[in-house]
């Protein structure tokens, strides 16, 4: 709504027709007129209309301007007075007009903010519950398993010497059974001399150099061969073996024990036998079978109809190996074992292909 601009003629020519005009009669036309326009001013919708309602009031041709030609005939008294009337009801609807400029151009800015507002923000999913690798949480459990049957854990460096991965497990250069080993040597030192360990045998070397018996412990960690990977191979997988050299150790002993870890990790109905092998680092030497964990025994396509599956090997310490780290072999006897903790499993978890357990997909490693 904006004043008529008509209005302005219809103000202006409210002159007494006697023309005896008064400052009264021009401060009553004043009031008439003023009123509205301020009401108009008040209710532009838009600066458009605020212009064209100011204009029709304080314009050149304007309602204000009308009146301010009837000044010309009041007497000189009247006309300052009405003259004073006028002048303040131009302050006022200059002032009316302002503030409602300043009005519309906040809302009009508002608005403009509002169009060109960047929503910078991102909504993220909330953070996942991550979870250890199959092969860290089975080497956990193994951990916990040999610890509750008197063991330690010990640990060693990877990146090993000849000696302690060959020359001191009976296997001097050149020996026939490093060639099982598919090693990956360093280009470090005088050729072949130092590699990425092939077993974690060679903490057992260390622990037994370091220490004096009685050793109850076992050695999990990253072994290393230059295998070309396959379902069943990959270059890089997890082992534990186990250490026990004490006084009057037998082999006995060695299949207890195998017995009671295959009972306690694998639970009742699981058993284990052994059958003879050969190892360089011990003698006597067999691999140790537990009951088929698919069939419970009976037989399947895993074992092969036999209700057996392999798992790892063990012997009584060749005495060789006594000798090479210094423990006389005439009062210390011992047995180790050794298994892959990847192949475990995937026993365990009827995993087809050993390469999931390297490839880090999501898909694979979230089901742990
Ligand atoms: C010392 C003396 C003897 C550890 C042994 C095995 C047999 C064995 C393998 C099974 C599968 C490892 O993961 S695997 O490749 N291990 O068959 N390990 S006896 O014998 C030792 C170790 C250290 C000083």
């Amino acid at each position: 709504m904006h004043a008529d601009p008509d209005a302005a003629e219809s103000v202006a020519g409210s002159a007494d027709p006697d023309g005896a005009d008064s400052a009264a009669a021009v401060a009553a036309a004043v009031a008439a007129a003023v009123e509205p326009v301020l009401a108009a001013v008040a209710g532009a919708a838009d600066p458009e209309a605020l212009r064209t309602t100011a204009a029709a009031a304080l314009g050149r041709k304007g309602a204000l301007s009308a009146l301010n030609h009837r000044l010309g005939g009041l007497s000189p008294e009247d006309r300052r007075g009405a003259g004073a009337v006028l002048n303040e009801a131009r302050d006022r609807l200059q002032a009316a007009v302002a503030a409602r400029r300043a009005e519309l151009d906040a809302v009009a800015r508002a608005a403009r903010l509002e169009a060109d507002r960047l929503d910078l923000t991102e909504t993220l999913p909330g953070p996942v519950r991550g979870s250890l690798h199959l092969v860290t949480q089975t080497r956990d459990a193994l951990e916990d398993t040999f610890v509750g049957m008197g063991f330690v854990v010990a640990e060693g460096p990877e990146v090993e010497s000849d000696w302690h991965n060959f020359a001191a497990l009976n296997m001097p250069p050149a020996h026939p059974a490093r060639s099982n080993f598919d090693t990956l040597y360093l280009d470090w030192g005088p050729p072949e001399s130092a590699l990425l360990r092939t077993h974690t045998s060679p903490v057992q070397v260390r622990l037994m150099r370091d220490q004096p018996p009685p050793i109850y412990a076992v050695m999990p960690g990253r072994v290393y061969r230059k295998d070309t990977p396959d379902a069943r191979h990959t270059p890089s997988f997890s082992q534990i073996e186990g250490l026990v050299v004490d006084r009057g150790i037998t082999f006995g002993d060695l299949a207890g024990t195998i017995d009671t870890f295959t009972r306690a990790y694998f639970g009742p109905g699981i058993t284990s036998r052994l059958r003879p092998a050969y190892f360089p680092f011990t003698e006597p030497s067999a691999e140790f079978e537990i009951t088929c964990t698919i069939c419970g025994g009976a037989g399947c396509r895993t074992c092969s109809q036999t209700g057996w599956i392999e798992l790892g090997g063990c012997g009584m310490v060749h005495p060789n190996v006594f000798a090479a780290v210094g423990i006389d072999p005439e009062e210390w006897t011992g047995f180790a074992f050794g298994f892959g903790i990847d192949r475990l499993a995937q026993m365990r978890h009827a995993i087809a292909d050993m390469r999931v357990l390297a490839d880090n997909d999501l898909r694979f490693t979230t089901q742990f």
